[in-house]
């Protein structure tokens, strides 16, 4: 039951890294000493000290000694040299005797080898306490750590009755979803690496498709324009050279006009192209290419028939909806339910959560295709 405890405070320390560590995990570490919390750590910034470091330091701040101590840690302790030290050399160091791990790091430097060190060390090792949460709060890095593919996040803001926009749009943009909604959004687009979004979006939207306020981090925008119908003058291009941005185009298109191949690349942009599919989705190209280039993470911020391929080709791993308490009727368009009528099979969503912004609620929920990739 302590045990537990413990771990579910290592836990929470972990979440707080979330948005800032990314595509690293988030990894809590506390450390017990006669029943009593000697030191706490959690990764707080990519590239910055590990959890277990953070906790050793936290014990020496607080004036405590975590010789012959117990660790409890969120994810198996790193033996390798990355930007830091390796963390089993830090924690073989400080005496512990014990070491309570929730999950096994999957990546190729780690995947047993930090326990394995620990455990010749004379450490004492223990793994698998609260190992689903564990798992639950770095579904992206096991996933791209295990498999080499990005974790497929898809998000949308919908009424009640399933419109994505208003019908009159002369008044400029209006959103379905209130600003809570639309500032953790922004929280959601720090945790990722890449967000894509298919032309018709960017032509009637004109969207930025940045983490906002910049907090330095560099997200990949990709638009999804087999035709390369992309305005010249949209914000995405202007922006080019500040914030990456891949477009998409398929061979034909891209041999078809070299002119305007030329004019989007001077912008700073890049144009991937797509092979010949033969009319196939061109969607696992994609994916490829995004894990090839590292990342581990992709939002997927619609429209909706962008949205409904993904679920069709079952290549979305997490689902973010925001249900706005609206019924537009006639003066709503973008209807969500139209595309997602081709799905032939229904499907529930798995460990739900609904949170309330204001008058909006997200939900968020989980993919059978992402349980398997995880093992739960
Ligand atoms: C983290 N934070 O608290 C732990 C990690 O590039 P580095 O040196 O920061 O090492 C990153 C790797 O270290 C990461 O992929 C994971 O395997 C392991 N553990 N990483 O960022 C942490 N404990
Ligand atoms: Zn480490």
């Amino acid at each position: 039951m302590r045990d537990t405890k413990y771990m579910r405070t290592a836990l929470r320390l972990a979440q707080r890294g979330i948005g800032s560590v990314e595509p690293n995990p988030a990894v809590g570490a506390v450390i017990v000493k006669a029943n009593q919390i000697i030191g706490r750590g959690w990764h707080k910034k990519f590239g910055d000290p590990h959890a277990e470091i953070n906790a050793i330091e936290d014990c020496k701040t607080l004036g405590s000694n975590p010789q012959s101590a117990v660790m409890y840690v969120t994810l198996e302790p790193c033996s390798h040299q990355g930007k830091t030290a390796p963390c089993t050399e830090a924690i073989i160091a400080a005496g512990l005797t014990k070491v309570v791990v929730a999950a096994l790091d999957p990546s190729e430097h780690a995947s047993g080898k930090g326990i394995e060190q620990l455990r010749n060390a004379g450490i004492k090792v223990e793994t698998g306490l609260c190992e689903k949460e564990a798992k639950l709060i770095n579904a992206p890095f096991i996933k791209f750590a295990a498999t080499g593919r990005c974790w497929t996040v898809l998000k949308w803001a919908q009424t009640i009755d399933g419109k994505m926009a208003q019908a009159d749009n002369t008044q400029g943009h209006q959103w379905i979803s209130n600003q809570l909604s639309r500032k953790d959004v922004h929280k959601l687009r720090q945790r990722v690496g890449a967000i894509l979004v298919g032309i018709n979006t960017v032509i009637a939207d004109d969207p930025l498709l940045t983490a906002r306020p910049d907090k330095g981090k560099k997200l990949i925008r990709v638009v999804l324009d087999s035709n390369l119908q992309i305005p010249l003058d949209c914000k995405l291009l202007a922006t080019a050279k500040e914030a990456p941005l891949l477009i998409v185009a398929s061979q034909q298109a891209h041999q078809a006009n070299p002119q305007l191949v030329e004019e989007i690349t001077q912008t700073g942009a890049e144009v991937l192209v797509c092979p010949d599919a033969q009319g196939q989705s061109n969607l696992p190209f994609v994916l490829d290419e995004l894990s090839k280039r590292r990342i581990a993470q992709l939002l997927v911020e619609g429209g909706p028939t962008v949205i409904s391929s993904f679920l069709k080709e079952n290549l979305a791993d997490e689902i973010c909806v925001y249900i706005s308490p609206k019924i537009l009727g006639g003066s709503g368009s973008v209807d969500i339910s139209g595309p997602m009528a081709q799905l032939t099979a229904g499907f529930s969503l798995h460990h739900v959560v609904l949170k309330p912004f204001g008058d909006d609620v997200r939900i968020t929920g989980l993919t059978k295709g992402a349980l398997s990739e995880l093992g739960l």
